[in-house]
């Protein structure tokens, strides 16, 4: 097992050297993100990336995310040239030592919360979802969520939807499996794994399709290509705020074919309507018996990697919700305390 971090790049109020600091960490995650999506992100900045992580003396083989234009989940006729673009995304990065690929297939909205800061009884503050609150925005008046990027100007966004009307489950199955079946062959000649991310929550908003939420949908996109270029993150919050999912059997059984590349771990408070918070990461502070999880891994003889994934804002500090350094680096020594344990315990 690897143990990652993620990095928003300089602007990121979190440093490498702090990161660097934390008891076991040896590798980022990041992206590029001042390029739009669909575009090729050129070598010179992928290198520029790397050399600034191992200057500070952290590794950097994997990225999260290379995003998938939306003319590819639409399948529209533009999408083989974006294609094209997110083939040579893979090879540059292959060429420049990143081995796994994070990215994901949710129509418009990525993961959607409804406050980054909802407090919690002991001060700290944590990212939350409400099923309610989401079911009475009316999106015909537009969008505000936190968190919600305002990359779509409110007609643009508007028309993105009506778009996506034509598109039911089974299409976007068919977008996804025209999409895999260009990139995986690329993948695996390059030597890269790919690691789709789970639909966070893992059920469909806003009336947009959504296929990446459960069991079934996991075992139908390793089967589309049966290789282990064609992989998953098992992100323990995204399918562990769906009452379905069982996230320690998900483990025990994709995790035991070799196909979890990236594992993101984290800890929710879930109620039986799917409204949650995120806690702490140990297993008394939520829903998920995460001391479990962490031994379906250690049980699979998992070597990929993993990553902290949000955490509280905790001891005042301030900065991307979700993404401080505090209860993160918190998460990380928790698994990695546990890793030592079942490793010298077997
Ligand atoms: C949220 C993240 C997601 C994730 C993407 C992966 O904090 O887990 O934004 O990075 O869905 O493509």
């Amino acid at each position: 097992m690897k143990m990652s971090f993620r990095w928003f790049g300089t602007s990121d109020p979190v440093s490498l050297e702090y990161i660097r600091q934390i008891p076991g960490m040896t590798h980022i995650v990041s992206a590029i993100y001042d390029e739009p999506v669909g575009e090729v992100w050129p070598m010179e900045k992928i290198l520029a990336l790397k050399a600034t992580i191992e200057a500070a003396g952290l590794q950097f083989t994997l990225v999260e995310s290379v995003p998938v234009h939306e003319d590819i989940k639409l399948g529209k006729p533009t999408r083989d040239r974006l294609i094209a673009n997110y083939q040579q995304n893979i090879r540059n990065l292959a060429a420049a030592g990143i081995e796994v690929i994070c990215y994901n297939f949710m129509p418009v909205f990525d993961w959607t919360r409804t406050t980054l800061s909802k407090k919690l009884e002991d001060g700290s503050t944590c990212l939350a979802f409400s099923t309610k609150e989401v079911e009475e925005i009316d999106i015909s008046k537009g969008i505000s969520l936190p968190g919600w990027d305002s990359s779509y100007r409110p007609e643009e966004l508007q028309a993105l939807l009506t778009e996506y009307r034509e598109i039911d489950e089974e299409k976007l199955w068919a977008h996804l499996a025209y999409f895999l079946r260009a990139i995986i062959p690329v993948a695996e000649e390059c030597g890269v794994r790919m690691a789709i991310h789970p639909d966070d929550p893992p059920r469909p908003i806003f009336g947009l399709p959504r296929i990446v939420k459960n069991r079934d949908d996991l075992a139908r996109i390793l089967k589309i290509a049966d290789t282990p270029a064609n992989g998953l993150t098992l992100c323990s919050g995204s399918l562990g705020a769906g009452p379905q999912n069982n996230v320690e059997a998900l483990v025990r059984e994709f995790g035991g074919m070799g196909r979890i590349h990236f594992a993101h771990l984290r800890n929710i408070k879930v109620t039986p309507e799917g409204d949650f918070e995120e806690t702490a990461h140990l297993s008394s502070c939520g829903s998920l018996d995460i001391a479990a999880i962490v031994k379906a891994y250690h049980d699979v003889g998992f070597d990929g990697y993993f990553r902290p994934d949000h955490g509280r804002m905790i001891w005042g500090e301030t900065g991307k919700p979700g993404y401080g350094l505090y209860d993160r680096a918190l998460g990380a020594v928790y698994i990695n305390g546990m890793w030592e344990a079942l490793d010298k315990a077997s």
